[in-house]
């Protein structure tokens, strides 16, 4: 791949020759879905990324959502009223932010970041104030973007009781003859649906809004030289959805001490301490914005998020792995073990947790 890159892929965003022999290209960051590679150059780095086209069945979408977002941001970063650092798509010589090379690939290249750091636990109270913060800027940033001025990349991706409809087909299906190593966890997910109904209520009272989609601990970056929060990152799924899904995300994330696909399951718990610190500074960067809905909605919002990881790794797992990139056998099913048991450890603390919502 990387001497493809070289070849065919450097020369499309006007790299001279002479220094597209000398460039480094490395894989970069833990993603499950597009490979992505930080090329480096005497005059130059980016970010490169082959975008999956399985999951980003319309990539265009992606590169237009992408462009409107980092272009709202950039304006705003001018006026000093966004202060993270903004990843912006860079053009190939063309002048397109993308270009489709059909079976070699869908390819495009955004903005790197020097001295920038990603971690993947959460480590104290302070650092989950410092993400949460970070995360919260950005949904105010986009508050005032009009959530239909994003076409959905992915219809219906963060659709609970759509993803437990997919893992029942994948139960059905049972393609890899792997249901019945994973039957207990099936079974913990399909006892859950009760959270429909509570979801299904509040949804209807709660704005559209432009979101993050993925708003994990990775999709950070940290400033290498002080560990200050520096960009969000990863702006590929941005559309619109409910901000409880966002806070939810980070949170589902924030709070385990291990990493989403340790097997260490007796260490996976949700931490109420870091919890407490990440909702506080969540809601303070957007205390003018969220509707008392939107409050009621966070706590839900973890559970729900928790509950649907847990649930798509464990159909993809029983789908024999084609969905999340996997590096080991029974990755999927770890990752899977993992969520739900951090679903289940805010369940056993939900009279506790509930409270830091009230
Ligand atoms: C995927 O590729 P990555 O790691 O940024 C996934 C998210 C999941 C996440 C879990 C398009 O994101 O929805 O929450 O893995 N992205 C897509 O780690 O499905
Ligand atoms: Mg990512």
């Amino acid at each position: 791949m990387v001497e493809f890159i070289r070849q065919t892929i450097l020369p499309l965003y006007g790299i001279a020759e002479s220094e597209v022999t000398n460039a480094s290209i490395s894989p970069l960051g833990n993603g499950h879905i597009n490979q992505t590679y930080l090329v480096r150059w005497s005059t130059g780095q980016m970010v490169l990324q082959k975008i999956n086209t399985t999951v980003f069945k319309v990539p265009d979408v992606l590169i237009d959502n992408a462009t409107k977002v980092s272009q709202h941001l950039n304006k705003k970063a001018k006026t000093g009223e966004y202060q993270l650092a903004v990843i912006s798509p860079i053009p190939l010589k063309n002048g397109k932010f993308a270009v489709d090379l059909a079976d070699n690939g869908f390819w495009r290249s955004i903005s790197y970041l020097a001295n920038s750091a990603t971690i993947e636990v959460v480590s104290n109270e302070d650092e989950a104030k410092m993400a949460a913060s970070a995360f919260g800027h950005f949904a105010s940033a986009l508050s005032d973007l009009d959530a239909n001025s994003l076409q959905d990349v992915i219809p219906n991706f963060l659709n609970l009781p759509q993803r437990i409809e997919q893992l029942k087909q994948a139960v059905t299906d049972d393609k890899s003859q792997r249901l019945a190593a994973c039957q207990q966890w099936v079974d913990l997910v399909l006892t859950q649906q009760n959270l429909f109904d509570e979801l299904s209520s509040i949804e209807q009272e709660l704005p559209l809004r432009i979101c993050h989609n993925d708003t994990k601990i990775n999709n950070m970056l940290f400033d290498k030289r002080d560990m200050s929060s520096m960009a969000v990152i990863d702006i590929d799924t941005c559309m619109k959805g409910y901000l409880m899904y966002d806070f939810g995300d980070m949170v589902r994330g924030f709070c385990s001490p291990e990493e989403e696909d340790s097997t260490a399951l007796d260490k996976v718990i949700a931490r109420p301490a870091i919890i407490k610190a990440a909702t506080e500074a969540y809601t303070t960067q957007l205390s003018n914005i969220l509707t008392a809905t939107e409050k009621r909605s966070l706590w839900l919002g973890i559970k729900v998020m928790a509950l649907m990881l847990g649930s798509r790794f464990l159909a993809d797992h029983l789908n024999g792995d084609v969905y999340f990139g996997i590096h080991r056998e029974g990755h999927n099913l770890d990752r899977a073990a993992n969520q739900l048991t951090v679903y289940k450890s805010l369940v056993e603390q939900q009279l506790h947790l509930k409270t830091l919502f009230e």
